[in-house]
């Protein structure tokens, strides 16, 4: 389903909404236009914006020790959770742009509450695996796969306003690829629970090509399964994209970041994609610049477009006339 998709955009915080309003958020208007396009070429593709995430935030008793912006969290998710799961049961493939990392909790949720047998890829320098109890920052950006862990739950307190949310996926169905930020207690959970993790030094001991099949086969041995990516920019080099809140050095290149989306495209079974950590408030213009259009090109991978060019189906040469 090339480019059959459905663009649908969220952003956490009302913070982050004042720095960069939808309109010149560049990502988003171009990957949209580009989409738009694109689709003139190849008839039958759609793409429906959705509109950014509105939400009001919930007034709970309790806040939870070590957990910044809880509130904030906590009510854009469950309407980010609501409003994807719409869009999945519509048969849409779902593409969230953040934002903080978060906002995956909301759109894991909603593919697990959507399709049920889904597996996730989380391409990203960080494993995001803190608990409240590890986090030496107290992000949440930190937090989202621990808080989706199923085998995690019992290492978590009760998180008021978050009832709507269960740990919803095992850790057997998550693959990771580019950490090379880990924290002790990350490893620790990576190691104890045999999570599929590629770092670095595995993209250089294998290559990209070989990482994607072995993470692949070991999510989705079957070849069955919807299949999430949570991409977080700051899994590319600083180099390529330089505008992100916790940028690594001796990252992804683009051009692996942009073969992994391809290889998902070509699987036939993308289900859910999140975008996140793009900071067009962090460096210069041509860093902003540098770092949207990274994104814009892993992106347009995922969704069909190809580097070696597009082939048009039923087309011939246009005569002179
Ligand atoms: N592991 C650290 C750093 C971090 C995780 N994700 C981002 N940064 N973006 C933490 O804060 O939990
Ligand atoms: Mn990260
Ligand atoms: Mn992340």
């Amino acid at each position: 389903h090339l480019l059959a998709s459905k663009l649908f955009f969220s952003e956490q915080f009302n913070e982050y909404n004042k720095h960069f309003p939808t309109d010149d958020f560049d990502t988003v208007t171009r990957t949209y236009n580009f989409f738009q396009k694109e689709k003139l070429k190849r008839g039958n593709s759609q793409v429906i914006d959705y509109g950014n995430i509105d939400y009001d935030v919930i007034k709970v008793d309790a806040s939870v020790p070590n957990m910044n912006d809880y509130h904030h969290i906590v009510s854009c998710n469950q309407e980010i959770s609501e409003k994807a799961e719409n869009v999945l049961q519509n048969g849409q493939i779902c593409l969230t742009l953040g934002g903080d990392h978060s906002i995956a909790i909301g759109t894991v949720d909603a593919h697990v509450k959507a399709k049920k047998d889904i597996c996730v890829l989380w391409i990203d320098a960080h494993a995001d695996l803190n608990t409240n109890k590890t986090s030496d920052t107290g992000n949440i950006h930190g937090m989202p796969m621990a808080i989706l862990a199923s085998e995690l739950s019992d290492y978590w307190p009760y998180l008021p306003g978050m009832d709507w949310q269960k740990p919803i996926i095992s850790l057997r169905n998550v693959a990771y690829i580019g950490l090379r930020s880990v924290d002790p207690y990350e490893r620790m959970v990576i190691d104890k629970l045999g999570i599929t993790a590629f770092g670095m030094a595995d993209v250089e001991e294998y290559g990209i090509n070989l990482v994607v099949d072995m993470a692949l086969k070991a999510i989705d041995p079957d070849r069955s399964r919807s299949i999430h990516v949570s991409f977080d920019i700051d899994a590319l080099d600083s180099l390529e994209a330089p505008s992100t809140m916790t940028s690594v050095r001796g990252g992804l290149t683009l051009r692996e970041g942009v073969h992994i989306m391809e290889k998902i495209h070509d699987t036939g079974r993308l289900g859910a994609m999140d975008l996140v950590e793009v900071n067009p408030s962090l460096g210069t213009e041509q860093e902003v610049k540098k770092t949207v259009d990274a994104a814009i090109h892993v992106i347009l991978a995922a969704f069909g477009y190809k580097r070696q060019g597009m082939r048009i189906k039923n087309a011939s040469l246009p005569l002179q006339t």
